[in-house]
């Protein structure tokens, strides 16, 4: 039995988007949960039961999974058939775990930081800055439309994210902009859009 809580319009409805991708949602119990959001609307919810209260949760048969990194990489495993990340044993995978790894290490620190307007050489040492994340993107999106290569991935869903989110953190760069495009227009995207939308209405 596989229980996701989830929070409309947060970090969460990035696995709301890769469940559709996965064609899973039937066999993943969605319970919407309260969230203490960044305008500070919305309480902690007592039935949610994240170490922090937050979304994405996933519950598998009693195991507990936080992180999105942790959920994503655990839903593609469960669920490969629709290929989006590579299985273990395939060489790719280390290039896709790495992505992963790095959003979670990098990318949301780089722009948290950023956004905070923040600056100290302990940052730049540990994390980089925008330029390097920029650079990195730029390096990957010129070689092929997707970070794995020709084929979207759940790398691309979690790693164009934040752009989609906060656009004004977007890196100047054509490949990156057109790779941002590419992943917005994907139905996925569309539909857990429309199905957020349709849980702030009955809420
Ligand atoms: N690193 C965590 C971040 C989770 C997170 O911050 N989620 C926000 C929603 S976008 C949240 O639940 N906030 C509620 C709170 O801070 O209490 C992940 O990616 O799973």
């Amino acid at each position: 039995m596989l229980t996701l809580y989830h929070a409309p319009r947060s970090r969460s409805s990035r696995i709301i988007t890769l469940l559709r991708e996965l064609d899973a949602l039937d066999k993943v119990n969605i319970v919407i949960v309260d969230i203490t959001r960044g305008d500070g609307s919305g309480a902690r919810d007592p039935k949610n039961p994240h170490p922090d209260g937050k979304v994405p949760l996933l519950v598998h048969d009693g195991v507990v999974i936080w992180e999105s990194i942790a959920i994503i990489q655990y839903l593609t495993d469960l669920f490969p058939e629709k290929k989006l990340a590579p299985v273990a044993g395939d060489l790719k995978r280390g290039r896709y775990l790495s992505w992963l790894a790095w959003y979670a290490g990098v990318v949301e620190p780089v722009l948290i930081v950023e956004a905070a307007g923040i600056s100290h050489p302990y940052l730049q040492a540990t994390f980089r800055g925008p330029k390097e994340m920029a650079q990195q993107l730029e390096t990957a999106l010129t070689a092929s439309p997707y970070l794995m290569g020709d084929e979207f991935s759940a790398a691309d869903l979690l790693l164009y994210s934040p752009f989609a989110w906060f656009p004004e953190a977007t890196p100047d760069v054509p490949a990156v902009k057109a790779w941002i495009e590419r992943c917005a227009a994907r139905p996925s995207v569309q539909w857990a859009a429309e199905y957020d939308a349709a849980q702030q209405v009955a809420a």
